[in-house]
């Protein structure tokens, strides 16, 4: 072999090995979304009726933040904001699906922005940037990101078990279909044949996530794991729900057995995902995420209210922190330092870049120029690590039971809203006031006038649609 040869066959060699060595180091990563969970919900975060000793011990073995932040207060957005990386104000998808799709008539003031109602396929997902790079790309459960021609199979996504259009099932139970709502319109959740009686939902998508990951298992996989649980229908096992009543007492802060019991068996599951995981001889190769597409919902279902946000203000669909700020937990094995907990500000579109880069792509650069999370890999690494991010942004121009349309930002300690209703703001200090209590907007004008500045400057920047006054 001349010189030169074997020059080139030592880069070749080279090239090859390091291929290979990127392949072997290539993490599975799994996201658990759980729908609707308030950010009190679990042991971990201040519960006081519901148990949650495994997402706890999540939470034990790696890093859990205070200050996690749903990009929006209501489901569909904050999942469009975590597939891509992207502010919901800038995808302009800025209420759930079906509204979308059909508005509702309404007698408010204000006529609400007009919505995309799906994902646009020319985002680019985190699951074809995982694709990109060989991984097997899972989703398992509630998708709720645009019909059929925009489910999980057209953004990236090998397999896709149970994820439609739809924002919650007709029932948890088995065979998981019938007349939903006042809508009345036929529910159903597909890819789940051959149950049987007394099975519920959150045990059978664990059930088929398993599956799946005992099939891929040789090779890297990202696996949504987006359970339906704890959005309502507010339903849960017979005997759990009688544990719960049995635990209740007068002066805690969750008062809903029946939804405590949704929290126990989602606990359970979780319980048995790691589990699993140990089986397969795969714990130290899997990155586990967990949290909530947006705070707890407040309102009655059955009766009860379903949950509490306290010491937070309101609950989903509001932009107060009751309907923000969700639970957020990081289990990197061999990366993440046991117990450690972070108070600095993350977001859900943070999980785009920083999923792409446990992964070790950089995904599509076109993309890239709009993403508007931060990659938080170094502060996984380094808790002491600065973000050097200071203001986040929230845009909800509609009407919930929670809400009039409002805009909101968080800079630093402080936090402002403005309602579009009447041109209101209120000013906030969440370091002191954490329950949103004390309106300093009247105290602090000049404060309040520059942060409103931002907020207008960040709408404009992103190209947020805003309500119109009704004719
Ligand atoms: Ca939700």
């Amino acid at each position: 072999m001349s010189g030169r040869l074997r020059w080139l066959a030592v880069l070749l060699g080279l090239l090859v090995t390091s291929d290979v060595t990127a392949e072997e180091t290539r993490p599975n990563i799994v996201l658990i979304l759980v729908d609707d969970l308030g950010w009190a919900d679990i042991g971990c975060y201040g519960a006081d009726l519901h148990e949650t000793p495994n997402i706890d011990r999540l939470a034990e073995q790696g890093m859990r933040f205070t200050d996690a932040y749903a990009a929006a207060a209501i489901c569909s957005p904050t999942r469009a904001s975590i597939m891509s990386g992207k502010y919901p104000a800038r995808l302009n998808f800025t209420i759930w699906h079906e509204y979308a799709k059909n508005p509702p008539p309404s007698n408010h003031p204000l006529n609400p922005a007009v919505s995309m109602d799906h994902l646009a396929r020319e985002e680019f997902t985190v699951a074809e940037a995982l694709k990109g790079v060989g991984y097997n790309t899972l989703h398992v459960g509630k998708w709720h990101l645009g019909d059929a021609a925009y489910a999980p199979e057209s953004h990236g996504f090998d397999v896709n078990i149970g994820g439609t259009h739809w924002g919650a099932p007709t029932t948890f139970h088995w065979p998981y279909r019938g007349l939903f709502g006042s809508e009345r319109e036929w529910r159903y959740v597909p890819d789940l044949p051959f149950g049987q009686e007394g099975e519920y939902l959150t045990d059978r998508l664990t059930d088929e996530a398993l599956r799946l990951i005992e099939r891929v298992k040789d090779e890297p996989f990202y696996l949504n794991l987006w359970f339906h649980t704890v959005h309502t229908p507010i339903e849960a096992k017979a005997k759990d729900i009688a544990e719960y009543e049995g635990k209740l007492q007068e002066d805690f802060h969750h008062q809903n057995p029946t939804y405590a019991a949704m929290v126990h068996s989602l606990d359970e599951n979780v319980g048995r995902f790691v589990d699993k995981l140990d089986e397969l001889g795969l714990s130290e190769d899997t990155i586990i995420i967990f949290t909530s597409d947006n705070g707890g919902t407040i309102r009655e279902y059955d009766g009860r209210q379903v949950t509490t946000n306290h010491p937070l203000r309101s609950g989903k669909g509001s932009l107060y922190e009751g309907g923000l700020r969700v639970p957020f937990i990081v289990d990197w094995p061999g990366v993440t330092h046991a117990d450690t907990v972070c108070d600095q500000m993350v977001c859900s579109t943070d999980l785009y870049p920083t999923i792409l880069s446990m992964a070790g792509t950089i995904g599509d650069p076109a993309h890239n120029q709009t993403v508007d999370g931060v990659d938080l890999t170094g502060l996984l690494r380094d808790p002491s690590t600065s973000l050097d991010r200071e203001t986040l942004y929230f845009h909800y121009p509609h009407y919930y039971p929670t809400t009039t349309p409002v805009s909101a930002i968080r800079d630093g300690d402080w936090k402002l809203l403005e309602y579009f209703e009447d041109g209101h703001t209120e000013l906030y200090n969440l370091a002191d006031d954490l329950g949103e209590e004390h309106d300093l907007s009247t105290s602090m004008p000049a404060l309040t006038s520059s942060l409103h500045q931002k907020l207008v400057d960040w709408r404009e920047s992103v190209g947020a649609r805003l309500p119109t006054k009704r004719e």
